[in-house]
C-alpha cells in the first residue's frame, strides 16, 4: 500500500517534468495541408478532408505573420511585380496578366521531375477544354525556380506541353518572383517542396479560390467557369 502510493507520487512528480523536457526539445509546430493551410492538426499522419493530402509538419509562425484565413473573396492581393514571359517580353504581373481577367495560376519549374509534368499536362487539357467552351479565361504558370528558368527554357517547356496563346509562363529576377510567390501564399524554401496548389480568380469580381492542381481537368474547368460567372 505504502509502496503503491510512493510509486504514484513518483509518477505524478515525474510525468510533468518529462513533458516539459519533451516540449522544450521538440520544435514548436503543427501539421498542415500543403493545399489548404487552414486545415491543421497537432498530430502527425492526418489527411486533409478537402483534398486527401497527408498533412505536413510546419513550424509555427509568429502570430503576426499568419495570413488571414482564406475565403473565396477579396483575400488575395496580386502584386504588380516585373516579370518576363516565355517570349522574353517584360510584363507587370498584375496589370498585364491578371487585371480585369479570369485566370488560373499554377507554380512549376522546368527541371522538376515529380509533380510539374502532370500539373502542366493538366493545364494543357484545361486550356483545350476552355477553348472548346469559348472561355476567355487565361492560364499562368509561374516559375518557382527563376534563377534556372530563363524565358528560353520556359518557351521550350511551353512548346513541349503544346501551350497555346493565352497561357503565359513567367519568370523574372529572383527577388521579384520570390515576393510574388510570398504574396500569393505559395513561397517555399526548397523548390522541391512546392505545392500543387492552383489559384483561380476573377479579378473584376474580386473572387479568388484555391484548388488542387492535380484534380481532373474537367473539375478545374468547372471551378474556372464558376469564377468567371461571379459578378
Ligand atoms: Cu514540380
Amino acid at each position: 500500500m505504502f509502496m503503491k502510493a510512493l510509486v504514484i507520487l513518483l509518477i505524478l512528480g515525474f510525468v510533468p517534468a518529462m513533458n516539459v523536457a519533451a516540449q522544450t526539445r521538440k520544435p514548436s509546430g503543427h501539421y498542415e495541408c500543403p493545399m489548404h493551410p487552414e486545415v491543421t492538426s497537432k498530430k502527425p499522419g492526418k489527411k486533409c478532408p478537402k483534398c486527401g493530402m497527408t498533412l505536413r509538419f510546419t513550424k509555427d509562425k509568429p502570430k503576426e505573420v499568419v495570413p488571414p484565413a482564406e475565403t473565396p473573396s477579396t483575400a488575395v492581393r496580386i502584386p504588380d511585380v516585373s516579370v518576363l514571359d516565355q517570349n522574353g517580353k517584360a510584363l507587370n504581373f498584375y496589370t498585364d496578366l491578371v487585371k480585369g481577367k479570369v485566370v488560373a495560376i499554377n507554380f512549376v519549374f522546368t527541371t522538376c521531375t515529380t509533380i510539374c509534368p502532370p500539373l502542366t499536362a493538366t493545364f494543357r487539357r484545361v486550356q483545350q477544354q476552355l477553348a472548346e467552351q469559348k472561355s476567355s479565361a487565361q492560364l499562368i504558370s509561374v516559375s518557382v525556380d527563376p534563377a534556372i528558368d530563363t524565358p528560353e527554357r520556359l518557351r521550350d517547356f511551353a512548346a513541349k506541353f503544346k501551350a497555346e496563346p493565352g497561357w503565359a509562363f513567367v519568370t523574372g529576377n529572383t527577388s521579384d518572383i520570390n515576393s510574388l510567390l510570398q504574396q500569393l501564399g505559395v513561397a517555399v524554401t526548397n523548390k522541391n517542396d512546392h505545392t500543387p496548389m492552383i489559384l483561380i480568380g476573377n479579378d473584376q469580381a474580386g473572387y479568388w479560390t484555391r484548388a488542387y492542381g492535380l484534380s481532373s481537368p474537367t473539375s478545374l474547368v468547372k471551378l474556372i467557369t464558376e469564377a468567371a460567372n461571379q459578378k
